[in-house]
C-alpha cells in the first residue's frame, strides 16, 4: 500500500491519456493532408506521424506502463470511408482491434469519432457549411454504430467551437473559410451532426455513453470595469455553453478539454508568470473554475484533454500535479468528475505547428520513431496505479 495519500480520488476514476488519428496514425489521406504542404511553417508534415496505424498494440502497452484504465483515441472517417456511402471492412477490423485490445487489457475505450479531419470528398462538397454535411456523418456513425458493438464510450465531435473558430472563424485551418457566414453556417451543422449522432448511437447501442469533448476555457474580467466583466460573460457563454446549450438532453456526460485562460476586456492584465513551450498560459486556478461551473449540467464530468508543449519536461510534473489538485478540489466541492485523460500520451502532429510542440508523456524520436518514457511519465504512472498522489 502507499502512504497516505494527499490526493486520493473517487473509487473506478478513470485515469487515462488521449490521443487522435490524424496526429498519431500516419499516411492519413483527408482534408489537411491536402492543406498541409505549404501551411505547416516547418515543413514537418503530417506525414508518418508516429505510425500508429500500425504500431497500435505498442502504443496501448504504452498506456498500459502508465497504469492507465482508460485510452482515448480518434477513427480517421476518411481511412473508414475513402468514398461516399462505400466502407471498408478492412479499416474497420483494424478499429475493433484497436478497442479489443484495450478491452483485453483492462483499459476503457474512449473513441472520438471526428476529431479535425475529413474525407477529401466530404471537404470538395462544401465540407460542413454543406446543410448535407450532418446527414453525411450520421452515415458514417450508422456505419460505426452498427459494427463496434463492444464499444461503451463515444465522443461524437472533438472542439466543435475551436475547431468552427480555426477554420471558419479565423480561416487559419482548412477549409480556411474567413467570414461570419461560414463560421455560423459550420457551427450549426455541427450542432445538428451532434444531435442525429446522438440518436443513432443510442439506437442501436442501449447501454452506451454519448458526448463530445469541448474545449472549456476560464474567462476572467480583466477590471471591475462593467465591460471587462460583461465581455467575460458573453466571452464563457460561446466558447463554454453555446454548444451544449444547442445540444441539451443529447450528452451522457460533459466532455471537457481545459488548456486556456483569458483575462478579458479593458483594465490591467495580470501579469502572466508559467507559460507552456507554445507561450500558452498554464492556469490551474482557471481549470477549478471551470470544472465547478460545469456541475450545473448535472451530468458525469470527464476531462477528455489537459495537457502542455514542453520539450524538455521541466514543468510537466509540476503541471499534473497542480491541474489535479483542482479537479480534487473541484470534486470534494461537488462536481461529479469520472475521469482525467492527459494530451498527449506521445508527442505528435501539433496540427499548424508540425511536429515542433511535444506534448507527449513519450518521448518519440523523429528518425526512429522509437518511443521514451519522459521522466513526468513515471510520476503520472504513480498517480494512475495509486489512484491519487
Ligand atoms: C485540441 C485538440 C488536440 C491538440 C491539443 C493540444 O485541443 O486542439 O483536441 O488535437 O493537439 O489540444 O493543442
Amino acid at each position: 500500500m502507499p502512504k497516505k495519500l494527499d490526493y486520493s480520488f473517487p473509487k473506478n476514476f478513470l485515469w487515462g491519456t488521449a490521443t487522435s488519428s490524424h496526429q498519431i496514425e500516419g499516411g492519413t489521406l483527408n482534408d489537411w493532408t491536402i492543406w498541409e504542404p505549404g501551411n505547416i511553417a516547418d515543413n514537418s508534415i503530417s506525414g508518418i506521424a508516429c505510425d500508429s496505424f500500425r504500431r497500435f498494440k505498442e502504443d496501448i502497452a504504452l498506456a498500459k506502463k502508465l497504469n492507465n484504465n482508460a485510452y482515448r483515441f480518434s477513427i480517421e472517417w476518411s481511412r473508414l470511408e475513402p468514398r461516399p456511402n462505400y466502407f471498408d471492412n478492412k479499416v474497420l477490423a483494424v478499429y475493433q482491434a484497436m478497442i479489443d485490445e484495450c478491452l483485453r487489457q483492462k483499459i476503457e475505450p474512449i473513441v472520438t469519432l471526428y476529431h479535425f479531419t475529413v474525407p477529401i470528398w466530404f471537404a470538395e462538397a462544401g465540407g460542413w457549411e454543406n446543410p448535407a454535411a450532418p446527414q453525411a456523418f450520421n452515415n458514417y456513425v450508422t456505419y460505426l454504430a452498427h459494427n463496434l458493438k463492444n464499444l461503451k464510450f463515444w465522443c461524437t465531435i472533438n472542439e466543435p467551437g475551436l475547431y468552427a473558430f480555426n477554420a471558419y472563424g479565423q480561416g487559419v485551418w482548412p477549409p480556411q473559410r474567413f467570414g461570419l457566414s461560414p463560421w455560423w453556417k459550420a457551427l450549426n451543422n455541427l450542432i445538428k451532426a451532434h444531435r442525429l449522432a446522438y440518436q443513432t448511437i443510442h439506437l442501436t447501442n442501449k447501454r452506451c455513453l454519448v458526448g463530445i469533448a469541448n474545449n472549456s476555457q476560464a474567462f476572467e474580467p480583466a477590471s471591475p470595469n462593467f465591460i471587462a466583466r460583461q465581455l467575460s460573460t458573453w466571452s464563457k457563454f460561446w466558447v463554454n455553453d453555446h454548444f451544449f446549450k444547442k445540444t441539451a438532453n443529447c450528452h451522457d456526460y460533459i466532455g471537457l478539454n481545459y488548456y486556456f485562460h483569458n483575462s478579458i476586456g479593458p483594465g490591467k492584465k495580470p501579469k502572466i508568470t508559467w507559460r507552456n513551450d507554445m507561450g500558452w498560459e498554464i492556469n490551474p486556478q482557471g481549470f477549478y473554475q471551470v470544472l465547478i461551473d460545469a456541475k450545473k449540467y448535472n451530468l458525469p464530468i470527464y476531462i477528455l484533454e489537459n495537457g502542455l508543449a514542453d520539450a524538455q519536461d521541466i514543468n510537466r510534473q509540476k503541471f499534473i500535479e497542480e491541474h489535479l489538485i483542482m479537479v480534487h478540489r473541484a470534486i470534494q466541492n461537488g462536481a461529479p468528475i469520472k475521469g482525467y485523460f492527459h494530451w498527449s500520451l506521445l508527442d505528435n502532429f501539433e496540427w499548424k505547428w508540425g511536429f515542433t510542440p511535444k506534448f507527449g508523456l513519450y518521448e518519440v524520436d523523429r528518425q526512429s520513431l522509437q518511443r521514451r518514457p519522459r521522466q513526468s511519465s513515471r510520476f503520472y504512472a504513480k498517480v494512475c496505479k495509486n489512484n491519487g498522489f
